[in-house]
């Protein structure tokens, strides 16, 4: 695994105002979101690590041992961002995994050029468990920026290559920040001692090939021919030991794709007949993690092959069969969907 691991001192804020000294024509608006976002995701993070002392689990029944109406710890987040970006006067509209429709900017607010489009604590049922889950998000410029309206469904619904930066946080044994705006991918780490997110990680690279395979298998007899041969060849031993592959399945998207853009292998949600587009869904899940992976030197494809960044949304909330990984796993992959086809 390519990574230098840092021993500066660098707060994302910091790396965020040096990244934007590439533009010289940077007017600050775009640090200063990233800023208001940073402080969002610190209070999540706070918040994630005290859920069941606050008897706010992601399950909750929505009523807590007193009988109080209690609000999942997603809904909770989802708040958290909209009252952390809905006045900073630099986005036009947001969307939300949590939000059936597009999420206006308050009247009272500037309306900005950018565009954020968010999960907010993806994998919240595994919170009951103390399994790692995340917040993931992307930003996109508007399509006309000098307009001060509301952002539209068309200045949403963009393919994930104009996205203009993506990043997710695993809240862990640590809470870790991975985050790109297009050159390469830096790992933070936040101490809740300083209150600070750290650089950690400069320029993750993700290894040609790995050693890891990630999929639901219990999904196994609803997948392709081509999925399950491929995944049938991961396990079978090679003379040269390097299959079978290991078997990681979180269950937690952030977690699985945190472990596979650092060591290495791939991470699949296949379609199946009861979920011909699988899963996960292509704005605020699968675009994100495909453009920190490809900025990793990884690949991220859907089950017919094509680019994930190239796809262009038609609905918020629409699902994407989803492979990411190791370039060398990818193609691998791919021989294999020829070969069945
Ligand atoms: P399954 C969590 O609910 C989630 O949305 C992703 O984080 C995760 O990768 C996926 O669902 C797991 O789905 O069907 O394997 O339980």
């Amino acid at each position: 695994m390519l990574t230098i691991n840092t021993t500066k001192l660098v707060t994302i804020e910091r790396h965020i105002s040096e990244e934007q000294s590439i533009y010289p024509s940077a007017t600050g608006e775009f640090t200063a979101m990233l800023r208001d976002l940073t402080l969002a995701l610190k209070i999540i993070a706070r918040d994630v690590r005290r859920a069941g002392l606050n008897d706010i689990l992601g399950m909750t029944t929505n009523t807590n041992v007193h009988g109080e109406t209690v609000k999942r710890l997603d809904l909770i987040s989802n708040d958290i961002i909209f009252r952390a970006m809905d006045h900073g006067g630099h986005l036009c509209v947001m969307a939300s995994e949590e939000n059936e429709e597009l999420i206006a900017i308050p009247d009272p607010y500037t309306k900005g050029k950018y565009i954020l489009v968010f999960d907010p604590l993806d994998g919240s049922s595994n919170i009951d468990v103390n399994v790692t889950i995340g917040t993931i998000f992307a930003i996109y410029q508007r399509l006309d920026p000098t307009l001060k309206t509301d952002g539209t469904m068309q200045d949403v619904l963009q393919p994930g290559y104009k996205q203009i930066a993506a990043g997710y946080t695993c809240y862990g044994s640590s809470t870790t920040l991975v985050y790109t705006s297009g050159h390469g991918v830096d790992v933070f780490t936040f101490d809740p001692s300083i209150g600070e997110f750290f650089l950690t990680f400069e320029k993750v690279k993700i290894p040609y090939k790995g050693k890891y395979y990630s999929v639901n298998e219990g999904n196994f007899h609803k997948m392709s021919r081509s999925i399950k041969a491929y995944i049938e060849y991961l396990k079978l031993p090679s003379s040269d030991g390097v299959r079978p592959y290991s078997s990681r399945y979180v269950g937690s998207a952030v977690a699985d794709f945190h472990r596979t853009l650092r060591y290495g292998g791939i991470f699949m949600y296949p379609s199946s007949f009861d979920a011909p587009n699988g899963k996960l869904r292509l704005l605020y899940e699968a675009n994100p993690f495909s453009f920190i992976m490809e900025q990793a030197g990884g690949m991220a494809i859907d089950e017919q092959g094509a680019r994930i960044l190239d796809k262009i949304p038609t609905s918020i909330h629409q699902r994407t069969s989803f492979f990411v990984g190791s370039p060398g796993d990818i193609e691998e992959l791919v021989s294999f969907k020829e070969l069945y086809s």
